[in-house]
């Protein structure tokens, strides 16, 4: 769908939070057209009932109106125009709804796991955070979501972003912020006693100072090989093939299952994402890879949520060289730069609601020099 040209406005008296990212200028937009739309009708509506009131008032106690027999004319026009008027409104907020909540393939990718009364994040480098979060500027982040307990929300007033996060799902929102600073993250869903401490800040940061801050965190271990030791620690590897060309052993092989479609035991196919990759997982019974028993043990329980995201992370991780998704950087295979997520500098900052081509001059983080291997997160990439 194409954007509507919107010209950025902003209110006169600050009712929003500062913006953010490159939605909220958007969201902002349509916040001040459905607010002046709603202060017109209102006035336009007090005004003629006032005005009829004094019109039509009765003149003597025995007055009595003339019958009106009704006019196709009017009923129309009432009917039309105000049904014209609330398309715009839905056309544009779903304009802006799509964008927002359809992740972009290229991203920098952010694992959210959310509990009482905590956000937790773990970058695809490794680093792990509570209650912060630090990214690039300009950089798009996509965030997968899921929380261990009941139902939270992810909301960053600054971005104009919210989703709900709800126990045994991935959930997925982006953004792209488009100024350095520390804005609030809050919990939007009463989520128990301590539910209005649960919050924290994201920290927007210079491109270098990101790469510095990533640097500080050395040793972290990426998500990916995190997920490689869990696979032989719980022994996924007994029946699992991870190698290219490897042979299906007891269980399929997962080389560059991710993203393929997979024949599913009398039930068509189904694309291989993160949900998928969860749920074989958690519930191997759910749907059975065809031409497989259904010998998979459940691994429910067994495994908390960032285990399994890391686990993800490494199935992810097993594509052929080069065409790794989003930022999984494996354990043994050379990925492009771990920190911005294999994306090429041109695509790594853009505003998705303009049209292609804008902004790409702007400065983006740099992807570490070719050949740097993620397995040892950034122990090679110290300034
Ligand atoms: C006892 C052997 C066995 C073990 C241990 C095992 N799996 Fe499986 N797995 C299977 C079989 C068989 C299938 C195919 C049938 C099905 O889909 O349930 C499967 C399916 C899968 C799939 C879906 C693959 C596809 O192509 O559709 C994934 C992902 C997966 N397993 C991951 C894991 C992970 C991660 C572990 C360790 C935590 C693990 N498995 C442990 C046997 C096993
Ligand atoms: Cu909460």
């Amino acid at each position: 769908m194409q954007s509507i040209p919107i010209p950025n406005v902003s209110l006169p008296v600050p009712f929003s939070p500062e913006q953010a990212s490159t939605f909220a200028p958007h969201v902002d937009a349509l916040y001040v057209y459905l607010v002046t739309l709603t202060a017109f009708l209102t006035l336009a509506v007090s005004a003629a009932i006032v005005f009829f009131a004094v019109k039509y008032r009765r003149r003597q106690p025995d007055e009595l109106p003339r019958p009106i027999a009704g006019s196709m004319v009017l009923e129309l026009t009432w009917t039309i125009i105000p049904l014209m008027v609330a398309m715009t409104i839905f056309i544009w907020g779903a304009s802006i709804y799509f964008k927002a909540y359809r992740a972009p393939q290229q991203a920098m990718e952010v694992y959210v796991v959310a509990k009482q009364w905590m956000w937790k994040f773990q970058h695809q480098t490794g680093q792990r955070e509570i209650n912060e979060l630090h990214i690039p500027v300009g950089a798009r982040v996509k965030l997968t979501m899921t929380t261990e307990d009941v139902i939270h929300s992810f909301y960053v007033p600054a971005f104009r972003i919210k989703q709900d996060v709800v126990p045994g799902r991935y959930l997925q929102t982006w953004f792209e912020a488009t100024k350095t600073g520390k804005f609030y993250l809050f919990c939007a869903e009463y989520c128990g006693t301590n539910h209005s401490g649960m919050g924290g800040y994201i920290y927007v940061m210079e491109p270098a100072a990101y790469q510095q801050w990533l640097a500080g965190g050395s040793g972290a271990e990426s998500a990916a090989s995190q997920g490689q030791k869990l696979f032989q620690q719980r022994g996924c590897a007994s029946c699992h093939q991870v190698e290219a060309g490897g042979q299906q052993g007891r269980g399929p092989t997962l080389y560059g299952i991710f993203g393929r479609q997979q024949q599913i035991e009398g039930d068509g196919a189904v694309t291989v994402d993160e949900s998928y990759i969860r749920e074989s997982i958690l519930n191997p019974q759910a749907k059975t890879a065809a031409g497989f028993q259904n010998i998979m043990p459940t691994f429910q329980g067994q495994l908390s949520e960032e285990q399994i995201l890391q686990l993800v992370a490494y199935v992810r991780s097993l594509a052929p060289a080069g065409q790794q998704p989003g930022a999984a950087a494996a354990g043994t295979q050379t990925t492009s730069g771990p920190t911005t997520g294999g994306v090429p500098p041109s695509q790594q900052r853009s505003n998705p609601l303009a049209p292609t081509g804008e902004r790409q001059g702007s400065p983006a983080p740099q992807a570490p020099p070719a050949g740097n291997t993620g397995t040892t997160g950034n122990a090679n990439r110290r300034p």
